[in-house]
This record gives C-alpha cells, sequence and structure tokens, in this order.
C-alpha cells in the first residue's frame, strides 16, 4: 500500500531548466564553445559538478579538479541570481493543486532533488510547507540513477521503498526510483521514460484512482 509520494523538483514542480542552461551556457560561451537546448537535456537530473564535466566534454575543454570547482561556482552564482526573483507564478501546472490532495488523503510528501537550491526554490515559490521531508544534493552525495536520495527520503518519512512513489521527469531519476524498489510516475513523454509504471504530462494529469492503481 502506497503510503508516501517523492517529488523531483526541477521538471516536476517547476521548470528550473531553462535558468540552468541559461547559467551553463554563459559559462560554456565564455570558454569559447555553445550547445543547444537539445544537448541540455541530457544534464536533468544531473548533479552540478557531473553536468560541469559533461559540458567540458562538449567543448573539448580540459580543467583540472579545483578550476571545476571555481567554475561550478560562479555557474551557481547566476543560477542563484535567477532563481531568487522566482514567483509562485512558475509552479507547473497542476503541482501545488497535487500536493494539496495527497496531503488531505493522509499521503507523507517528500522532495527528493539532485538541486542543492531546493530550499530557495521551495521558499520562492512558496510551498515549502507541502512537504514533510526534504531531501537534497546537500543531504546526499551518490548522483541518480543511484537511489540514495530517494532512500534517504523513505527514510525521514519512516516508511518503506516499496511504500513510495516517486514522480520523476529525468530518465536517470526514474531508474534511480527504480533502484530503490519504488514505483515510478514519470512526467513527460511515455516513449522517453519507458521505465516508468505510468507516465503523464504533468501532475496535472494525475488522480488519486491513478496513484492507488499502481
Ligand atoms: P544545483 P532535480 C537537478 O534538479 C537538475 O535537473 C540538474 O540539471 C541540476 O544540475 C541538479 O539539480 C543540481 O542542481 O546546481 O542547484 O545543485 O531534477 O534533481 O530536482
Ligand atoms: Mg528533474
Amino acid at each position: 500500500k502506497i503510503k508516501a509520494c517523492i517529488f523531483d523538483l526541477d521538471g516536476v514542480i517547476v521548470d528550473t531548466a531553462v535558468y540552468h542552461y541559461k547559467a551553463w551556457r554563459r559559462l560554456a560561451n565564455q570558454l569559447g564553445f555553445d550547445f543547444t537546448e537539445e544537448q541540455n537535456e541530457e544534464l536533468k537530473g544531473i548533479s552540478r559538478i557531473e553536468s560541469l564535466k559533461i559540458i567540458l566534454n562538449w567543448g573539448r575543454v580540459t580543467k583540472s579538479a579545483e578550476e571545476m570547482e571555481e567554475l561550478a561556482t560562479l555557474k551557481n552564482t547566476w543560477y542563484v541570481d535567477m532563481i531568487t526573483k522566482m514567483t509562485p507564478d512558475e509552479i507547473l501546472p497542476g503541482a501545488k493543486e497535487f500536493l494539496e490532495l495527497v496531503r488531505s488523503k493522509n499521503y507523507l510528501t517528500a522532495l527528493g532533488s539532485a538541486s542543492k537550491n531546493s530550499e530557495t526554490i521551495l521558499n520562492q515559490i512558496g510551498l515549502i510547507n507541502l512537504f514533510d521531508a526534504l531531501v537534497d544534493g546537500n543531504k546526499v552525495t551518490k548522483s541518480k540513477p543511484n537511489p540514495e536520495v530517494f532512500l534517504v527520503g523513505a527514510k525521514e518519512l519512516n516508511v518503506l521503498p516499496e511504500e513510495c512513489v516517486v514522480f520523476e521527469d529525468a530518465i536517470a531519476g526514474v531508474q534511480a526510483a527504480k533502484n530503490g524498489n519504488m514505483k515510478t510516475v514519470g512526467i513527460g513523454k511515455a516513449d522517453v521514460l519507458t521505465e516508468a509504471d505510468i507516465v503523464v504530462g504533468g501532475l496535472n494529469e494525475m488522480t488519486i484512482e491513478k496513484l492507488e492503481n499502481l
């Protein structure tokens, strides 16, 4: 029996991918190359430092570990400048309503995000109080598809992995949930998120019935 819902942040609750793209692109341009929005898709759900490694590889640029730390920090300052201007208008359709609905039916809720900026974002969009537990890149070290972020979420909620449903937009995130023995609802396209138990276009298409039938 499902007892808890664990939500990814970027791509499920809010679209921060556009801000990540702007900031990473500014960094790439400064280093003398560019990359496309299509390439940016591959960075979804991937941690900050892993994303940087992928981007540097696209530009055939090599940097030391120390230089990479500096570049990642620089990107993050630009990113934080943008997300601190976010407003509740940016909540994806149905996200707030679905969070309120599951809570009213006594399901527990947690955030399971790779981002180290998740609290800033949830405060900006005014949803922080709708989560019983917050697990993000500050609490875990292993990047999705490793299930750590979701397993810590289950633990904080005091439920078993098999009692959790994970809502994810990234392939690596769906795999992480599966690797953790959790049910998954893919947010996006069924031909992309093939390993998810069900796929919906957004939380606005999600119902309690679909949740209970998983
Ligand atoms: P930060 P999610 C992920 O969020 C993003 O999809 C990914 O593009 C980003 O690199 C990662 O967070 C780390 O974010 O730089 O803020 O720590 O989808 O796991 O909520
Ligand atoms: Mg995501």
